[in-house]
């Protein structure tokens, strides 16, 4: 690979934002470099790939920064675009599945972190906040195999990393996603079963012990 072609990749393990951007490398076969980052001592390749918001992930490609999962999700999708489209060619489908990943960002994302983060009131808001984003979710999907339909795309990418954290939502908000959504329960072990998938998810329980640590370290009881 020519050194300016290279594609590099700052992350960090656990991070859901990060494991989409492994997930789209991997269905579209590129090799890369990754490169781990301490978020709790930030390099300066991180704060001059990304000087706005200083967060993982970022793609580097031709020595260029791209950041915002989503947004490098679908610069891949673009660049390589001989294979495994994951953002449908029609507009008005397209439109649909930015909408929905977006909400994953809004909705899911935001209510989730509070679950883990909160405590007492907040914490039940945000329980009936994350609950009700998946309840809309489990109705978007219906009984199509994937969001998109019958073949793994651009709303599953953005999704499928939250899976592994589950159980840490379960256990710190003590509830069960299973029984409530068995269709997001059965889309998510059809996603897994994608080596792009089960090979970038991390283990459930190591994400529990990670959010267990941070919080002791850095968030006050
Ligand atoms: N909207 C961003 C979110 C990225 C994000 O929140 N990254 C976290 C790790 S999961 C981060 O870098 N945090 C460091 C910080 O906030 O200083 C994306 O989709 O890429």
């Amino acid at each position: 690979m020519e050194e300016e072609a290279k594609v590099v990749l700052l992350g960090a393990r656990f991070s859901m934002f990060e494991m989409r951007v492994k997930i789209a490398l991997a269905e579209k076969g590129i090799k890369y470099e990754y490169m781990e980052q301490d978020l709790t001592n930030k390099s300066t390749l991180l704060q001059e790939m990304n000087p706005i918001h200083k967060k993982i992930p970022v793609l580097i490609h031709h020595g260029r920064p791209i950041c915002e999962s989503l947004i490098i999700v679908e610069y891949i999708d673009m660049v390589w675009d001989n294979n495994c489209p994951l953002l449908p060619s029609d507009p008005y489908h397209k439109a649909q599945a930015r909408f929905w990943a977006d909400f994953v960002d809004q909705k899911v994302y935001h209510a989730s972190k509070r679950v883990w983060i909160s405590k007492g009131d907040e914490k039940e808001v945000a329980k009936k906040d994350f609950l009700e984003s998946l309840k809309q979710l489990e109705e978007f999907l219906g009984d199509k195999p994937y969001f998109g339909g019958d073949t793994f795309g651009f709303v599953d990418v953005a999704l499928i990393p939250f899976y592994c954290w589950f159980y840490t939502y379960e256990t710190f908000g003590n509830f069960k996603v299973e029984g409530e959504y068995p269709k997001l329960i059965s889309w998510a072990k059809r996603c897994m079963q994608k080596e792009s998938v089960s090979e970038t998810l991390a283990d459930e329980r190591e994400v529990y012990e990670a959010v267990l640590d941070y919080k002791n370290k850095f968030i006050l009881n």
